[in-house]
């Protein structure tokens, strides 16, 4: 059966940020594929990725980058595949440079953006497993599990330890 979900980002130094959304698919039991692909420096290895996500029965695309993080919203506007952006933490400005460059895409090309860095990046393979879900009962189940266990680890009190 063919990967349905493609965890991509702009550099090697993303991966640490995004292999938070690798992390969460793993315990849900969901298949992933993991691509450096950069909007500025591989532009063709973007545009082909992107071109056939589709025919490849990709059905989610998790996209972080950093800084002039221009790979989410390029790869929307490549692939009718839904693409989740992470924008990753970066030195200079925190992020924010990230966020603002993904998620103020224009009508009719939308990148469902995260959070800034790794909760961003573990929501993003929640969401992308969350739809998944609509057609998958199984991991439907998996998924309300791991809700449950979340919201059961939280203690009812704050303790000074
Ligand atoms: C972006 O530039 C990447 O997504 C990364 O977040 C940032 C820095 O990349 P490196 O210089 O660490 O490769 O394209």
């Amino acid at each position: 059966m063919s990967v349905k979900i493609g965890i991509i980002m702009g550099s090697q130094s993303d991966w640490a940020t995004m292999k938070e959304a690798a992390i969460v698919l793993d315990e849900l039991g969901v298949s992933y594929e993991t691509k450096i692909v950069s909007a500025h420096r591989t532009p063709d290895r973007l545009w082909t990725y992107g071109k056939e996500a589709a025919a490849r029965g990709l059905q989610v695309i998790i996209a972080g980058a950093g800084g002039a993080a221009h790979l989410p919203g390029m790869m929307a506007s490549k692939t009718r595949v839904p693409v989740v952006g992470v924008p990753v933490q970066t030195k200079a400005l925190s992020g924010v440079d990230s966020l603002y460059s993904i998620v103020q895409m224009p009508k009719g090309f939308p990148v469902a953006t995260m959070a800034i860095g790794s909760a961003g990046a573990a929501n993003a393979g929640l969401m992308a497993a969350g739809i998944l879900a609509l057609q998958d009962a199984e991991l439907a189940a998996r998924l309300d599990t791991w809700r449950e266990a979340l919201s059961a680890s939280i203690p009812e009190e704050p303790t000074d330890d």
